[in-house]
């Protein structure tokens, strides 16, 4: 099976999770592209979304599904998204795809994660996938330097030749060469570092189910 086939199988079993008449979370990549290209089939059975990029809204739109913002949203009972990489305790790295910020405020509000990843996604210890953190421009290189005293490798994320803008109009700072054994701990220091809005830790809120691609189907951890 390819990446893309393990991506649409957990895509499809997460449909399973999605609770009638209620607004659900939705993530930012490429596996939750596959989970809302589901979700369509079945938006009937839905009240509607919360987005967690512009990129995940504009599709939602295109299925025909209703976005809510989220100051309109109390609670949702689920949220949904992939991840760059899972540990078995459920924590992850998120960002790759620069939305860690909106994915972690949407999480926040939801009562049950879902990660969906394909199995090349599951690691022992995080940090081979860079950690990135969204940071207010005019912090970077202060930023930058407290990163690297923590150990870390930073490097500011560049695209044709110009910094990668958020949606929320903040930089990213992907952080090499990090062996994350305490991933709440880790996560704790870089959110205190004054001009990082967020980093791609979610431990102190992990996944509380993670459906996996594998090729002998997909698996379950909680
Ligand atoms: C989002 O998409 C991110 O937080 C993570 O960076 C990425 C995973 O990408 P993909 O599903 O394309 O592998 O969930």
């Amino acid at each position: 099976m390819t990446q893309d086939e393990l991506k649409q199988a957990v895509a499809k079993a997460a449909i399973e999770y999605v609770v009638d008449g209620e607004i659900i979370g939705v993530g930012t990549g490429s596996t939750a592209n596959f989970f809302i290209d589901e979700l369509g089939k079945i938006k009937h059975r839905i009240k509607g979304a919360v987005a967690s990029s512009e990129a995940t809204a504009e599709r939602l739109r295109s299925h025909g599904i209703t976005v809510f913002d989220l100051n309109e949203v109390e609670t949702m009972p689920v949220y949904i998204d992939g991840a760059d990489e899972i540990n078995g305790g459920g924590a992850m790295i998120k960002g790759g795809g620069a939305a860690l910020t909106r994915e972690k405020i949407v999480a926040s509000v939801a009562q049950k994660f879902v990660c969906i990843a394909d199995g090349s996604k599951l690691v022992e210890v995080l940090g081979k996938f860079p950690l990135p953190v969204e940071v207010i421009p005019m912090s970077h290189a202060v930023v930058a330097r407290k990163l690297a005293a923590l150990g870390g490798e930073p490097r500011l994320r560049v695209k044709d030749g110009k910094p990668v803008v958020t949606d929320n109009g903040c930089y990213i700072i992907d952080v090499l060469g990090l062996s994350i054994t305490d991933p709440a701990d880790v996560e704790d220091k870089i959110n205190n570092i004054v001009g990082v809005v967020t980093n791609g830790l979610f431990a102190r809120q992990g996944a509380n189910v993670c459906l996996l691609g594998t090729a002998d189907g997909v698996k379950k951890l909680e």
